[in-house]
């Protein structure tokens, strides 16, 4: 919220992802749902709007620390608590208690997967509303994850699914995913030190906006 993780610089927030999810965007749809499934006893699908109804509101200020190190900071997300929401689901679906790992999906397939403990931490929100206004579909309406402790690829936008799982999977972003991704320690990927990525992608930054920039101004 104050002061910029190592490595972080600050910019205005845009649309961004993975390169190749750049012309993935879809539609929302009219009566968005939430598919949950993996190491659960019932899985089930749920309508997005009755999962939420009735739970607290909650307001949060974060910054989103996108692994190549730009930082939009200050933004106000309101939403559910995503502990608020997962264990209503938990109430349905009842997980296996070994499940450690939460495998989320968007709309575009973008695929995202964070430890339990990760996703019920303090700081996470299933997000409808940004600055004061409903989030707009290129920052994940209907609903997005926001972790606000976990570089950027762990916050999902537009989230379609919920997986349980015994183990880590990578997702979308492969290798180039840290299990924990967490900016404190940065864990920007896997297998080189955090400094050492965040060169890399110092460098590929002008690369990956590209496609994004451009699908932007075609809208
Ligand atoms: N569905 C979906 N969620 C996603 C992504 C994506 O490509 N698709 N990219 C992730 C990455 S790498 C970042 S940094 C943020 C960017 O969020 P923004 O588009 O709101 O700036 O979304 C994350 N969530
Ligand atoms: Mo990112």
């Amino acid at each position: 919220m104050s002061g910029l993780p190592p490595g972080q610089r600050a910019a205005e927030l845009e649309r961004f992802g993975l390169p190749e999810f750049a012309r993935r965007f879809g539609a929302v749809p009219e009566r968005p749902v939430l598919t949950v499934q993996g190491a659960v006893r019932y899985p089930a699908q749920f309508d997005l709007a009755e999962l939420v109804d009735g739970l607290q509101v909650h307001e949060q200020l974060s910054d989103l620390h996108c692994v190549t190190t730009w930082s939009a900071l200050d933004l106000r997300w309101s939403g559910v608590r995503f502990s608020d929401l997962a264990a209503r689901i938990a109430e349905a679906v009842s997980p296996h208690p070994r499940a450690k790992w939460l495998v989320a999906t968007g709309l575009d397939g973008f695929r995202a997967c964070l430890s339990l403990d990760d996703a019920l931490a303090d700081g996470v929100l299933a997000a409808t509303r940004l600055n004061g206004d409903p989030l707009p579909p290129a920052h994940g309406a209907p609903v997005r994850l926001v972790s606000a402790d976990q570089y950027g690829y762990k916050s999902v936008k537009q989230l379609v699914a919920l997986e349980y799982r015994f183990t880590y999977e990578r997702g979308s972003a492969g290798f180039k995913e840290h299990p924990r991704g967490r900016v404190a320690r940065e864990e920007r990927s896997r297998f080189l030190p955090g400094p050492v990525w965040r060169r890399i992608w110092a460098a590929a930054l002008p690369i990956a906006r590209r496609p994004y920039r451009r699908k932007a101004g075609h809208d």
